[in-house]
């Protein structure tokens, strides 16, 4: 059997984790031959999510420093070594598990290091991103395929796939605290050489409140895309 590890970052998601597990596709994962682990970071939430989750089958490890890059840093630390594959998504409930399988697809068949699941060309809910923040999206992700010649159709999603030692080779880099993350691990994905395609989700409503501040943190992610144009991975660590 092989292993796939489901990475949810959370922060006060009590109302949306139980949904986010119980829709992982786990009977038809099983037919692909892949064991299922939850893997929820729970950062130093105020709210009743590591109990929740951990009542909805998760393992559950606590990171104290706020902020989605430190929760998926932690994350990665904790992820099994008897895992082939990583799927992280958001625990508000609004990104689709059952999609998972459009992810999982082409790393289990070789045909790519990276998998990421594109709101932008897929279907979003009205009402669930704001004009602005589309906009936005839009524009980072312009500036990624411009700049970086990222093979990637939106840079702030939060549903990604991963074969084990390519997000490995890509933690050892990762610097950001906050919502800059995706764009951090983008960029560096594409400066790694590694293989990333993206693939259609479906984005829905927010399950609880958000934290997103649009203008603050839409200055960090830029700030990320520029820091990164004149950024080397060590030969070491590049993917070819
Ligand atoms: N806000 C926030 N989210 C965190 C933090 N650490 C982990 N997360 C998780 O990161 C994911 C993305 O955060 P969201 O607040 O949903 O941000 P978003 O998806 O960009 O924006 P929304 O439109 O509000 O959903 C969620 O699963 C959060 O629970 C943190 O320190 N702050
Ligand atoms: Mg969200």
């Amino acid at each position: 059997m092989k292993k796939l590890t489901v990475m949810v970052p959370c922060y006060n998601e009590e109302k949306g984790i139980t949904k986010v597990i119980s829709k992982i596709p786990r009977a038809k994962l099983k037919a692909l031959g892949y064991e299922v682990e939850v893997l929820v970071i729970d950062n130093n939430s105020k709210d009743r999510t590591t109990e929740v989750a951990k009542k909805a089958g998760a393992r559950v490890v606590f990171e104290g420093k706020q902020g989605k890059g430190h929760a998926i840093r932690k994350g990665v630390k904790s992820i099994t070594t008897d895992t082939d594959l990583v799927v992280m998504l958001d625990g508000d409930d609004t990104y689709d598990p059952r999609e998972m399988l459009r992810l999982i697809e082409p790393l289990d068949s070789n045909f790519c290091d990276v998998v990421i699941g594109s709101r932008l060309g897929g279907k979003i809910k009205e009402g669930s991103m704001t004009m602005f923040n589309r906009t936005g999206n839009w524009f980072f992700t312009f500036l990624v395929r411009m700049f970086y010649h990222g093979n990637v159709t939106d840079v702030c999603t939060g549903y990604f796939a991963w074969k084990r030692p390519v997000l490995k080779k890509l933690s050892k880099h990762l610097e950001a605290d906050g919502f800059s993350i995706e764009m951090e691990m983008i960029t560096k994905m594409a400066k790694m050489k590694f293989d990333i395609y993206s693939v259609p989700i479906s984005y829905e409503h927010r399950a609880g409140d958000t934290a997103l501040q649009p203008i603050g943190d839409g200055k960090k992610i830029l700030h990320a895309w520029m820091k990164n144009l004149t950024w080397k991975p060590y030969a070491k660590y590049q993917a070819k």
